[in-house]
């Protein structure tokens, strides 16, 4: 069983708890290799959505454990360790709709960890800061790379050089979340969002994340023909004949992700 995260995985719907909360649910290796395990489950069970959050009243996540913070002699075992933590580009690979549901701290490795989600939905406590600098060292699990191509080059570069803390208010100004709500209708709201997705044409849903992942990557001609496959396949869907009938019939479709 594991001990520092809880996966819970029902109506086609996961949800992914980091549970440390007494270290802020500080990434350790435990709980990094326990993340590693869940994802496994995560990619085979396919649910319609996947949500991480946190643990405790305090914190989504305070980032890396500093206490388990040991220099090493050379770049080959650095090397070694980065990749003992590839849970940030498997969260980011997960086919399904992402969200992070933020509350509380959520510094370095956490800020880091909510950056691979599609989605941000913050509490109105939450706190968002990149101390690594400050730890000698800069951010290096993906947040020199998503945090600028999500809220630009200037905002991420002011948010990393200097460790400021940002709000939530100013976190949705700068694009950092998509939306911030009360402390305590959390994970209401992001329940609610969890649902709207998975009421949709699952291969919709899963199709337009690919074509919106893919197409970043390339010049926009080549994006709007990876678009263009995916849609035409779409047209072959039993769900895309479905939600015709059901306009017709006046009634809600009724998808079956074929
Ligand atoms: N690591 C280990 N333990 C932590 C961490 C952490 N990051 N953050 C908090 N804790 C522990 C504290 O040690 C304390 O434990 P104890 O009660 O046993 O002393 C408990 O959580 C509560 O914390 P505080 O008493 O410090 O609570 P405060 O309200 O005084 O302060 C803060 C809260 C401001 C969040 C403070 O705890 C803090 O500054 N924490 C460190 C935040 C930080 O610098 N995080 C970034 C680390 S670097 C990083 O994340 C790089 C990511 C690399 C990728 C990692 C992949 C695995």
């Amino acid at each position: 069983m594991p001990e520092c995260i809880e996966l819970n995985i029902e109506n086609e719907i996961a949800e992914l708890w980091l549970n440390r909360p007494n270290a802020l649910n500080a990434l350790s290796a435990q709980l990094v290799g326990e993340v590693n395990d869940a994802l496994a489950e995560v990619e085979r069970a396919r649910p319609r959505v996947f949500i991480l959050a946190g643990r405790g009243e305090r914190a989504f996540c305070a980032g890396a454990d500093i206490k388990e913070f040991k220099p090493v002699a050379t770049t080959v075992e650095a090397r070694a360790r980065h990749y003992s933590r590839n849970i940030f580009d498997r969260i980011e690979k997960l086919p399904m709709p992402t969200i992070a549901a933020v509350h509380g701290y959520t510094l370095g490795g956490g800020l880091e960890l909510a950056l691979c989600c599609d989605m941000r939905i913050a509490a109105e406590n939450a706190r968002f800061g990149f101390p690594e600098t400050g730890l000698g060292t800069f951010p290096g699990a993906g947040g020199t790379q998503r945090a600028p191509r999500l809220i630009g080059r200037s905002q991420a570069m002011w948010m990393i050089f200097t460790g400021e803390r940002l709000n939530a208010s100013d976190a949705l100004r700068m694009g950092l979340v998509n939306k911030v709500v009360s402390t305590d209708a959390l994970m209401g709201e992001v329940c609610k969002i969890a649902s709207m997705i998975s009421a949709n044409a699952p291969l919709g849903v899963q199709y337009a994340k690919e074509a919106i992942l893919r197409g970043e990557k390339v010049p926009l001609e080549e994006g709007i023909r990876i678009e263009t496959d995916l849609n035409m396949f779409m047209d072959t869907t039993d769900d895309y004949a479905e939600a015709a009938r059901a306009f017709i019939e006046k009634r809600k479709p009724v998808f079956t992700g074929r």
